[in-house]
């Protein structure tokens, strides 16, 4: 009998696994929440439709790869409960090419949670399938109600979102490097499980409505037997059109896009939800109630679109974050949507000084971009030493703006909001604790300003390199 070994030629690479799982989870999730096919439409029909009337543009994504991805992008949020369910979702999404990017404090804005983006992170990856998904971890720490805490914890300490075929596939990616195609078929459909939803509660109704009361969130995550996917977002080329569309196709979104304003030249990130859904869920009967099950309703999952511009540097971001501060500070957009014309003309004035060209973001510093060799550049390839402006002045380099992969605190408070009820929102002193997340992650969370840093150095080295 031989011993079978396996080679690195055996295994699928990390990126096929991430899209076959990106594609089976929206599916499972368009069966789910109908909405949600209706968005993907949507979505394809605006951005089919735009890249038609802008062949600049189209031509513009092609040349940059960046062509290919955009129908299928798409990224998820799911909502944790203990250390052990992140630090074993770290694993998880490991097996996946998918690593902890950034830190995200939302307990300032009222949400008892932190939270990181579990993404690909490099450029070959990214273009391939930038699959991703907003992560957060309760924080029942800051539950005020210690016999409620303790309840919770032990009810979060009871269950196990991981199948046991789905442990012991993460175990042999780890140990042999990766999974071959039987398996990573079959990981695939055993993680999926995680993600589904379950239409019966974990706890009885009465302890659910104590949660709830603590906090909607609170109530979300410890209720249930896993992390459902609460929302799958695809990436349209046009939020307005989007928006402006939703509503004749019955989908009522929320007033106010989150993110910067409407500009020729697109910055970071631009969101918009529609409300969750109520949904029947059944829960325990207690034994005076004679057993059994009964029905009531609970609201969590929705549905989110996005538009994805540049990677900005930290000297764009501060320009950001100030100007989205002092646009808020003129117009506080009104949670029930009712001056949301007022906000979007401010954010639109104050954002004025923020450069709208793709040259003038670059000669500022304010954002990341791609180099790469024209057909003029490859025909005569720079002399060693070339200076770089030199280059794109003669024609020979063409510069790209970096897709930003990652999320905005502002903007994911704002989503968190809309679908938890303006009653959800409470004062937490904002204290946010990187470290202790970490320690929960068991693992550093990736510096996403580094990541960009690294594809614009490599693109300039690959392009100054080339023979
Ligand atoms: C996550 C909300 C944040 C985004 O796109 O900013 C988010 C959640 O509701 O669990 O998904
Ligand atoms: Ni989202």
């Amino acid at each position: 009998m031989s011993v079978q070994t396996i080679t690195s030629a055996d295994l699928t690479s990390p990126d096929a696994i991430r899209t076959l799982f990106s594609t089976s989870m929206s599916e499972m999730y368009r069966t789910e929440v109908p909405a949600y096919q209706t968005l993907v439409e949507l979505v394809e029909e605006v951005n089919a439709a735009l890249l038609a009337a802008d062949p600049a543009e189209r031509h513009r994504l092609d040349a940059a790869g960046g062509l290919n991805r955009i129908t299928e992008e798409r990224h998820g949020a799911i909502r944790l409960g203990t250390a052990d369910e992140l630090s074993t979702m770290r694993r998880l999404f490991a097996v996946m090419g998918m690593q902890p990017v950034g830190y995200y404090d939302l307990s300032e804005a009222g949400v008892p949670v932190h939270s990181t983006a579990f993404r690909p992170v490099d450029g070959e990856a990214l273009s391939r399938n930038p699959f991703r998904v907003f992560t957060s971890l309760l924080r029942l720490d800051l539950i005020a109600d210690e016999a409620l805490r303790q309840e919770a914890e032990k009810v979060l300490a009871a269950r196990s979102i991981f199948t046991p075929g789905c442990l012991a596939l993460i175990e042999k990616a780890e140990a042999d490097g990766g999974l071959d195609e039987e398996d990573a078929g079959r990981f695939v459909a055993e993680a999926l499980e995680t993600f589904r939803w379950h239409s019966r509660a974990n706890v009885p109704l009465d302890l659910y409505n104590r949660l709830h009361d603590a906090h909607r969130l609170i109530a979300d995550v410890v209720s249930f037997k896993g992390p459902h996917i609460n929302h799958l977002t695809p990436r349209t080329l046009d939020i307005d059109a989007v928006q402006r569309l939703m509503p004749e196709k019955g989908i009522a979104p929320k007033a106010v896009v989150e993110g910067p304003p409407t500009r020729r030249c697109p910055i970071l990130l631009r969101q918009t939800s529609f409300k969750a859904l109520s949904e029947p869920v059944d829960f325990q009967a207690s034994d005076s109630e004679g057993g059994g099950w009964r029905s009531g309703v609970h609201t969590a999952r929705f549905g989110e679109i996005e538009q994805r511009g540049i990677a900005l540097t930290p000297k764009g971001r501060t320009l950001y974050d100030t100007l989205l501060q002092d646009s808020r500070r003129l117009v506080a957009p009104a949670a029930d949507g009712s001056n949301a014309a007022q906000y979007m003309a401010a954010l639109q004035e104050v954002f004025a000084p923020f450069p709208d060209s793709w040259d003038g973001i670059r000669r500022e510093g304010l954002g990341y971009f791609s180099y790469s060799l024209t057909e003029a550049g490859r025909r005569t390839p720079p002399t060693p030493g070339a200076d770089l402006e030199t280059l794109i002045e003669s024609g020979a380099v063409r510069f790209d703006p970096v897709v930003y992969e990652d999320f905005l605190p502002v903007s994911a408070a704002g989503i968190f909001q809309s679908n938890l009820g303006d009653e959800a929102r409470q004062d937490f002193a904002a204290s946010p604790n990187q470290q202790r997340f970490e320690a929960d992650l068991g693992a550093a969370v990736l510096n996403p300003f580094d990541l960009y840093a690294e594809i614009e150095r490599a693109s300039i080295a690959a392009c100054l390199a080339a023979k």
